[in-house]
């Protein structure tokens, strides 16, 4: 939906599957899931939040967004996902949209040359539009349509390595590897976090703290507000 040039984009609230949440959660991160129309954007994010197949995927205008808790490396963390819902047809996704994203799923259909071939752009988009420091996994998907295939696994696996992205082969349907794409961006966010590499306090990094409490402790030993707090003046 364009209006003066510019996408107007309406939020859709996609059923949230929050099981029963024994641990505070740690952190927030928001995930983008990109790639051309067609590669099975919405019945990734359906098959991770649902666990089941999306059979009537059809074509919203606006954002779509999902949320999932989940347990990473023995922190809760919940992603937050947002899918493009159409607007990719009309390459009118937005800086809105890519705007303080941490991870994202780069999706193609590994039998659809044609979106195979649009993955340079969509990874200059995201990396210029959200950020330089996003995570990205590259999902070959439709991996059930094997007899298809038009890119081979290797190929895809040197493209990722070229260009410093996670790589696996996912089928939407099936359900293989789906679970383990969106954990695997969240492991590598959550490692960058632990590393300094990642810093959650940098504007537009994508990342919350999920708990005020959590964010104290998680201030070096003696730094100011600690300090404060254990001499209670
Ligand atoms: N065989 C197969 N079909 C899929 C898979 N994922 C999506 N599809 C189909 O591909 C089409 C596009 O899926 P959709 O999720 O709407 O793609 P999007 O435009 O990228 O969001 C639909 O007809 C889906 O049923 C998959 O893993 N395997
Ligand atoms: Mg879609």
């Amino acid at each position: 939906m364009a209006v003066g040039g510019k996408a107007l984009f309406c939020l859709i609230p996609y059923r949230s599957v929050e099981t029963p949440e024994p641990e505070p959660i740690y952190f927030l991160f928001k995930f983008l899931v990109i790639g051309s129309a067609g590669t099975g954007k919405s019945c990734l994010l359906h098959q991770f939040i649902e666990n089941k197949f999306k059979q009537d995927s059809n074509h919203t205008i606006g954002v779509e967004f999902g949320s999932r808790v989940v347990n990473v490396g023995g922190k809760t963390v919940k992603l937050q996902i947002w899918d493009t819902a159409g607007q990719e047809r009309f390459r009118s996704v937005t800086r809105s949209y890519y705007r303080g994203a941490a991870g994202a799923l780069l999706v193609y259909d590994i039998t659809s040359r044609e979106t195979y071939n649009a993955l340079t752009n969509w990874l200059t988009d995201a990396r210029t539009l959200a950020s330089p420091n996003i995570v990205i996994i590259l999902c070959g998907n439709k991996k059930d349509l094997d007899a298809d295939r038009e890119v081979t696994f290797l190929e895809a696996s040197r493209f990722a390595q070229e260009n410093e992205l996670m790589f696996l082969e996912t089928s939407a349907l099936t359900g293989e590897n789906v679970e383990e794409a969106f954990l695997k961006c969240a492991r590598t966010i959550l490692n960058k976090i632990e590393s300094g590499e990642l810093d959650p306090e940098r504007m537009g990094s994508g990342i919350q703290y999920g708990d005020a409490s959590l964010r104290q402790l998680r201030q070096p030993r003696g730094s100011a507000a600690q300090t404060k707090q254990q001499c209670n003046c």
